[in-house]
Formats: structure tokens, sequence, C-alpha cells
């Protein structure tokens, strides 16, 4: 067991390096050992800085210690392993989350106390790590928790980019202007860099074949390194901690001193900072495909060196390739990790020495692949001759693949040449493409949506023929969900005491179907008026928060309606700033005396724009344009504010998730595929107002449609009424004379220069895609309902929220990770005993 030295001696020094649960005074202990030796600072030199980064240091040894323990145990028990590939991350802060899940937020809350610092002040020291878009890089974070929580044996696999998500910020005239966000500036406490745990990456080169063999050699073109950096992930009750392994692009030891630049040493300087470019920055795209080199390398160099640490991993047990199957599963996270389909298929045939067909089937065992979105702007596609240019010998492999796919399509379909062109992973035309999501279904065992809807709608629509193929069976889906822990436990603290306290225990924190059984409790008055209480709270302490940071006096009396994610034309934000100043002309338009009969509203937005999504970023423009002029005007007084957050961020959804009374998700029906937001929000006691899109759906029927507001166009509706207003247009006036009011407003230069907003308008004026005129009307009678209730029956809301709140257990990330785990991977719990 103890390969040098004295026993003793190992077993008293890992002793003296435990600290207790509770042990507050150990707590203390660790911290100031880590700002006198791990920052080199006095003692008494502490700022809360300093303060911050010594706590996340102690807090951090505890999960090593954990990360080290689930490690070693298993290794011992060498079961089925998940790998869960995700090229974004967006992970936010991870302090208060940690100490939650350690269970030792009271012992880290005294012993900072006790050392002179408030730990909520410590908490706020933090930067968010931001490695992600939106929805798609929070679900990998919170999958990742559950993974950890339901103590199954996974990691997480992503890059680690020097500069997350840009930080937004609002010109004067209310344009979103971009600052790189550079979050390791600062030391990043919770990784751990594993510079010995590094992979050669190859780029261009060329490709030799290898006679009477499906082999060949790749040789030549870019070398560099991917080196492994590890975030450990706690798990909730339970000593198990995940990790999410982030690679970084390093220049290979003596770069090119021979071949690529010979005796140019300035030039080979060069080129070695143009590998650290890979992972320079994350693209700031969601639900938009750009088809950039450097992206492509970006994916090559996460795949392969996650794919070569899982096959070393892998190969120390000595088995048969064969085996590979029952001892892996890589889930991947969209179609980004495609390409590590073909990277396995290149590692057995071309160095394990397996043929082709045998390399072929063990393949199409490994892999599952979850699809995201239907949108097709969003859908992957790689230009051939790009392709073939950095990964010569993966495109000959794809082509391959795609030779024996489309004969079987063949043998079946004869004589249908447009069914083959359908499937084709290859795109004929000119220029050629390689198509993504066909290849990651071809490669896998197991495909799924994200929510019930959009699942249907894949295999209705852009999956048909593979259905067709494939066979229903290989077709699933796997509905989102969200952690408890960061978005009920961390965010909302006094909602969490209250269930606890209601429930008699803290078991709904890793079942959340226990919440159910509160819904009860909506009958009664007491529970009813705690409940407000809490609301009431979460909502002064945003309006502190937007005093404070934007000089705007919000009325904590008014239903706060919340708005926030990317900015995107399917979302329809436009919807929601078109509604608002409608609201605002009826206000003026009203007597004084009527205006007392106004129910007043808060509408918030947040959000970011891709920096080159020109439409989105004229309706930032104008949302914030149409809040100076509305939250100035006395006529309105506090019957309606609007108010644009700038710089949208996990830890500041932390703040206004708990605050909202309404969730708004107004999606055009059949575009989000699932929304995660949605999910967040009715937790947290958001009444729903929306359309039956995405995961709203399985919402409302959760929650019962009595607590939400839906109206809009059905999916099954929305392509006629598209059609119709693009070839039997009828002019705005006639679809919503109250929208043709509402541009005209907008037009008289109410927001700024006549003109600006023109481009906008015309997208609803003319074809009008995501039929925002369309659903206004009905948009208005939703909210007219939400009126009625706000102002007529506030026990009645409170009654509402509570049941919509204790009706989430479904949408808990523990529940999809459970279905995954089951339905898909074939992975089991493997939980590290707790002595
Ligand atoms: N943009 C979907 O649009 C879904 C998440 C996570 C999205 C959104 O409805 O909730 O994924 N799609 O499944 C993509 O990123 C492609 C998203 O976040």
């Amino acid at each position: 067991e103890w390969p040098v030295g004295q026993e003793a001696t190992w077993k008293t020094a890992l002793k003296a390096n435990d600290v207790d649960e509770d042990d507050v005074q150990g707590v203390a202990n660790t911290i100031v050992r880590h700002v006198t030796t791990s920052l080199a600072r006095q003692a008494g030199n502490m700022d809360t800085i300093a303060a911050y980064q010594a706590t996340a240091l102690s807090v951090r040894d505890q999960l090593i210690k954990r990360w080290n323990e689930t490690t070693s145990y298993h290794t011992a028990r060498a079961p089925k392993r998940i790998y869960y590939f995700s090229i974004e991350w967006l992970i936010g802060r991870s302090l208060d989350n940690a100490v939650l899940n350690l269970g030792m937020k009271n012992t880290y809350e005294d012993a900072s106390r006790k050392l002179g610092f408030n730990f909520e002040d410590l908490l706020n020291e933090e930067r968010d790590a931001a490695l992600g878009n939106g929805g798609l890089g929070r679900l990998a974070a919170c999958y990742i928790d559950s993974m950890a929580t339901l103590s199954l044996p996974g990691w997480g696999y992503g890059l680690r980019y020097n500069y997350g998500i840009f930080k937004q910020m609002l010109s004067k005239t209310g344009e979103q202007l971009e600052a790189p966000d550079p979050w390791l500036d600062r030391e990043n406490p919770w990784e751990i860099a594993r510079l010995d745990v590094a992979y050669p990456i190859r780029f261009y080169g060329n490709v030799e074949p290898v006679a009477n063999s499906d082999k060949a050699v790749w040789s030549g073109g870019m070398e560099c390194l991917a080196v492994a950096y590890d975030t450990p992930i706690p798990g909730y009750a339970t000593k198990n901690c995940a990790n999410i392994r982030l690679w970084s692009a390093k220049p290979v030891q003596g770069f090119d001193l021979n071949s690529f630049n010979a005796g140019n040493y300035e030039a080979s300087v060069h080129a070695s900072s143009e590998v650290g470019n890979i992972t320079q920055v994350l693209y700031p795209n969601d639900n938009m495909y750009q088809g950039k080199l450097l992206r492509l390398q970006q994916q090559y160099l996460w795949c392969s060196a996650s794919l070569q640490d899982i096959l070393r991993r892998f190969t120390k047990l000595e088995l048969p390739w064969t085996q590979l199957p029952d001892y892996i599963c890589i889930q991947m996270n969209d179609t980004h990790p495609t390409i590590v389909i073909a990277e396995l298929m290149r590692i057995l045939i071309d160095e394990e020495d397996i043929s082709y067909d045998q390399a072929w089937k063990i393949t199409t065992k490994v892999f599952a692949y979850t699809n995201h979105t239907v949108l097709p702007e969003a859908l992957e596609k790689w230009e051939v001759s790009l392709f073939e240019k950095l990964l010569p010998r993966h495109l000959q492999i794809i082509y391959r693949i795609n030779h024996d796919f489309l004969q079987q399509v063949a043998k079946r379909w004869p004589n249908d040449n447009d069914r083959l062109a359908r499937m084709s992973i290859i795109e004929e035309g000119t220029p050629k493409y390689v198509r993504m999501a066909y290849l990651a279904i071809v490669g896998s065992f197991k495909v799924n949506g994200v929510a019930e809807l959009h699942s249907q709608l894949l295999q209705a629509t852009i999956f048909k023929d593979f259905v067709e193929f494939k066979g229903r069976d290989h077709f699933t889906n796997v509905t989102n969900g969200i952690t408890p822990r960061r978005w009920l436990l961390q965010c909302n603290p006094e909602l969490s005491a209250l269930i606890t306290h209601s429930l008699g225990s803290e078991a709904w924190l890793t079942n959340a179907q226990l919440l159910k059984n509160l819904i009860p409790m909506a009958e009664q008055k007491e529970f009813r008026k705690a409940f407000d209480i809490i609301k009431q709270n979460n909502k002064r302490r945003l309006a502190e928060v937007i005093e404070q940071e934007l000089g705007i006096t919000l009325n904590p009396r008014s239903v706060f309606a919340a708005q926030i994610k990317r900015m995107h034309e399917y979302k329809r934000q436009t919807l929601n700033i078109f509604a608002i100043i409608h609201r605002y002309l009826e206000i003026k338009k009203a007597s004084p005396a009527d205006r007392k009969k106004i129910q007043p509203w808060t509408f918030i937005f947040a959000g970011k724009a891709a920096p080159g999504y020109y439409i989105a970023k004229l309706v930032i423009r104008l949302i914030v344009n149409v809040g100076k002029i509305v939250n100035n005007d006395q006529d309105v007084g506090d019957l309606l504010k609007v108010v644009f957050i700038p710089d949208y961020s996990v830890s500041i959804a932390e703040v206004l998730i708990p605050a909202a009374d309404i969730s708004v998700q107004i999606s055009t029906a059949g575009t989000e595929a699932s929304g995660t937001s949605n999910m967040k929000l009715a937790l947290n006691g958001a009444l729903l107002l929306g359309t039956v899109d995405g995961a709203n759906i399985e919402i409302a029927e959760d929650a019962g449609e009595d607590q939400c507001f839906m109206f809009g166009y059905l999916n099954d509706q929305v392509q006629q009424v598209r059609y119709n207003n693009s070839y039997n247009p009828t002019p705005l006036e006639q679809r919503s004379p109250e929208l043709a009011a509402v541009f005209k407003h907008i037009e008289s230069g109410a927001f700024g220069d006549a003109g600006i907003y023109d481009s906008l308008l015309k997208t609803v004026y003319e074809h009008d895609y995501y039929l925002v005129s369309n659903d206004f009307g009905s948009y208005l009678a939703a909210q007219k309902l939400v009126d009625e209730l706000w102002g007529g029956d506030p026990e009645e809301w409170t009654r509402k929220a509570i049941i919509t709140s204790c009706s989430m257990g479904d949408f808990s990330s523990d529940r999809s990770v459970q279905d995954y785990a089951d339905g898909i991977w074939g992975v089991e719990s493997e939980r590290v005993p707790d002595n």
C-alpha cells in the first residue's frame, strides 16, 4: 500500500490535513495557511480578494481529496464510464455551490466571520467561468452536477478558452458593445493544471495509403499539444466528485525547428504563438453555425485529446478492443464533437491495426448524439475543401463511412436517387459540404432531442429519412433539466429553507419529486403568506441591485416579468417590447381615473446578441431606448418600467430568477428546442406566460394549465401562417391594428431618430417569418389575463405560484441524467463508501 517510507508517518501526515465538516477553527486554519503560503501574504495584509482566494483554495483542498478518493475507487472497480463531450461549459461561480454541495456552508460562514470577513462579500469577488453562450453550455454544467450527485462514474470534456463569452456593455445610445472576458487574468483557484497530461495533435499534412490494408499513414503538417486542466465538481450528499477536463493548446517542444521552419527562429516562434490561438476564445454564436477553420481546429484538438485520454485509461485494463463499448460511452452534446467518430475510426484502424469493418462495429456502439435545435442556420456543415486541408485522413474515413452507408440505403430503396442525395453525409454541389448531424446519426447508437415536441419534430422533419432507415428505436427523447442545488438551494436560500422546514427534511435536494408533497400547502393561508414574503424579499433584493447599478427605481408591488436569454429573432424579444410600447400608449391615452385601474408591470430583459447579429442588436437598442422614455415619463409613474440588465451571466441569473413573478417564454411554436430558463423560473415560483413550444408544454402539463398563461399559434399551424405571410400578404394594419399603431409610434422617432429601426420593422412588415404580427393579439390577451389575476386575486396568484414551483420535480437534471444513464449510457451509480 505505501510505496515508499514509513506507513505510520504517511498516515499521520494524511490525517493532519483532514478537516471535519463542522470544524470552524480547522477551516479557519486552512484559510490562513493559504493566505500566508499559497498567496505569499502576511496574515495582516488580507483584503477581500485575498480572503476569497484563500477560502477558495481551502475549499479546493476538500474537493481534491474527494476527487482522489473517487478516482481511486473507480479505477479499482473499473465500471463502465460515461464521458460528456461539450464544447461549452457555462459554470458560473463555484464557491457558494461547492460549500453547499459539501454541506459546509455554515462552517465556512462561521470561519470567515471569525477571520473578520462576511462570506457574502467573498462570494462576490469570484469571476464567472463563462465558457458558454447560453442553454447548451449551462445544460452541460447542470448535468455534471447531477452526474456527481448521482455518483455516476463520468467526466466532462471541453476546452479551456482563455477568453469566455464577451462582456456586454451598452453605449449611450443603447447599442451593444463587446469587450473581451479575460477570466484567467486572476488566478483560477478551481482548476488543477496537469502539465504531465498532454497529448500530441496533428493538423494538415499528408496521407499515404498502406498497401493491402485499410490503414493509412498520416504525417507532416503541424503538431501541437493539448494540455489538461481539471475542475473538480462535487456531488451533493455524496463523497463522489466528478471532473471537467478542459484542454489548452500548447506548442510542442522544439516546435518545427527542423522540418517546418528550419533555421528561421523568428518564424518558429511565430508559428508556436499561432498554436496558442486555438484555445484563445469561445465562439460567441448561439444557435448559429459559422464555418471557421479555427473552430474546426478547436473541435479536433478537443476531441482527439479527450479520446486519447479515454483510450489510455481503457488500455490499462488490458482488454480486447471489442470490449470498448462495455467500458465507455461518449455522449455528444450537439454535433460539435462529431469529428470524434472519425477519430476513433482512425486510431483503431491506423494505429491499432483493426480492420475497417471491425472498427466500425466498435465505434457505432460507443457514441450517442443529442440534437439541440431544428433551426437550419444552426446545423453544422463543413466545406469539404477546408476539411480536407485540415484533416485529410478524417475526410477519407468519412467518405468511406458515407459510401458504405449509402450502399445500404440503395439496397433498401433501389433507384431512389433523391433519397440518396437527401441522406448523403456529403452534400453535393459547389462547394460540397460534410453534414455533421448526419455523420452523428450514422455513427451513434442513439439520438435524442431535448423536449417532447422537439424530439417529435426531429423525427418528423429534419431526420425523417433516418428514422425510416434506422428505425424508431434509434431515436428517443430526454427532456432537459436543471440542478435544484444551484437553481433553488443556492439562488433562493429562503424558499429552500421554507421547503426543507415544511417537508421536514432536505431529501428533496436529491429527490425533487418530493416537492409535490407540498402542493396541498398552497391551500393554506399561512404557507401562502410565508411564500409571498420570500418572493417580496427576493424582489426587493433585485430592486436594490438595479437601483444601485442602473439608477432605475422599481416598484416591488408591480408584476416582475423576466425575459432572460440570448437575443434571437426566434425567441421574439420583439413581441415583448412591441407589447410594452402598446401598454405605454394605452397608459398615455388613459384618463387619470382610468390609470388607477391599470396594473403595474416591470419588464426585465437580459441577454447577449451575437456580435455579428445585426437585427438582434437592434432589438437591444430598441429595448434600452424604450426604457429611457417610459421610465422617465411622469404620466406613467410606477405603472410601467422597462429594464435591460447588461452583461447577463449565470451569477446575474441567480439574483433575477428568484425575483420573477412571470416567466416570459414566447418563441414561435416549433423553434425553441427546450428552453431551460423556463424551468428555473417556474421552480422559483414564476408563472409561465408562454407559447406552446419546447419544454413549456411539459411545464404546463405538470404545473397544470390553470397555472399558466399560454397563447399563440400552435406548431402545426405555423407553416401555413408563415406561407400566407410570404405569399398572400395582408397589410400589417389588417393583421394587427394594435401592432401597426406601435410601429407608427416607433417610426415617429419616439425612441430615437426615425429610421434607425427600419430594418427591424421590415422583418415584420414583410414575410414576418417568426409570426410576430400573427401572435401579437393573443399575447396582449394573455397579458390581460395576467392583469386580472394580479389585480383581482393576489392570494390565488400565490397559490398558483406554489403549485407551479412544487410541480417542477420532473425538471431536475437528476431526472434527466438518470434517464440518460438508464436509457442510453448503460452506466450505474458507483458511490464512494462513506468510510
Ligand atoms: N440555444 C436550444 O436552443 C435548449 C438548449 C439546451 C439550445 C435551447 O432551446 O434548451 O440548446 N440549442 O438543450 C443549441 O444550443 C443548439 C440553445 O441553448
